[in-house]
């Protein structure tokens, strides 16, 4: 039994040597070494070159190295019936609540536009805005969402959730399935998508769903670029429908030089880094993993393939 790293971001390296120092006798190779592919049973991913994960003919888990799975699920070349395991992991959920909080409070108290008047030496004092008046909606109430939720009520603002299905035993107001959005969305003025990227989710971010927000509200985008039209948020942000977006993840990564988000001001783009796998504290999660696949015991946070995820 092995494992093999299969990541393409230069990383690689870095992770081996932490897998390596917490289960020193466990054979790890990185995808690109020559290594024994028949002895490999398990995978673990970050955007994997689709069709790779076919040259291993006795895999039996598939581990993504982040809390995503879409990049999985669309690879066409995916072994059918293999269970596929992402990270549930409270730093990654604490990291994430403290970036998007970051943005809320960046927005509400115009940090972004006070940096760039700076630089032009322009005194331009903007309408103060309070915690206690704005509602932020979060879309996507799981591991992640419902933490940011907890957070942003403690701090005191007015905080409701939406999920594709229905959520019980929630902290939060949660609203859930496609019949109930246009309720969920109507006072919120702040909107922030934690969702999983899905078939159902894919382009949920469009013009029908901003013209259900009050005027001026503002997006926060660290989920998926898939979630987003982008040709729908510039359209909302010349009508004025949209006042902003902090945008984490895009389509296409890195943002291709030319795309327009880059020259717009009340656009904040970030480079995919609102909550990155802390290797502490996700390492001991999938070697457990390794140990139970060894052992025929059950894996811990197995995604659903008729959900995906
Ligand atoms: C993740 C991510 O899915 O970093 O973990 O986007």
């Amino acid at each position: 039994m092995a494992i093999v790293l299969i990541r393409q971001d230069g990383k690689t390296a870095s992770w081996k040597n932490a897998l390596k120092a917490k289960a020193p006798g466990v054979p790890i190779y990185n995808y690109q070494e020559d290594h024994p592919r028949e002895q490999v049973t398990m995978a673990i991913v970050w955007k994997h070159p689709q069709g790779t994960l076919k040259a291993y003919p006795n895999l039996q888990c598939i581990a993504s190295f982040g809390a995503g799975v879409d990049f999985i699920f669309e690879d066409p070349g995916l072994p059918g019936n293999l269970p596929i395991t992402r990270v549930v992991d409270p730093v990654l959920a604490s990291d994430m609540s403290e970036f998007v909080i970051a943005q809320v409070f960046s927005y509400l108290k115009h940090l972004k536009q006070y940096a760039l008047d700076q630089e032009e030496r322009i005194w331009r004092p903007k309408a103060y805005r309070r915690i206690a008046d704005e509602v932020v909606g979060i879309m996507g109430m799981g591991a992640l969402g419902t933490v940011l939720a907890r957070d942003l009520t403690q701090l005191g603002f007015q905080v409701r959730g939406w999920a594709t299905s229905k959520k019980t035993g929630l902290a939060t107001p949660c609203y859930s399935g496609q019949e109930a959005l246009g309720e969920f969305l109507t006072p919120v003025t702040i909107l922030v998508c934690l969702l999983p990227l899905t078939e159902q989710t894919r382009g949920i971010l469009n013009k029908p769903l901003f013209s259900q927000l009050p005027k001026g509200a503002f997006i926060i985008n660290v989920a998926r670029g898939g979630h987003l039209v982008d040709a729908d948020l510039l359209e909302m942000l010349k009508t004025g429908q949209l006042s902003g977006a902090a945008l984490d993840v895009f389509h296409d990564e890195p943002l291709p030089k030319d795309h327009p988000f880059w020259d717009l001001p009340e656009v904040h783009l970030t480079p995919h880094i609102a909550s990155v796998s802390d290797q502490d504290s996700v390492v001991p999660q999938l070697l457990e993993n390794y140990r139970r696949l060894q052992k025929g015991q059950a894996l811990l946070n197995v995604v659903s393939r008729d959900k995906g995820y």
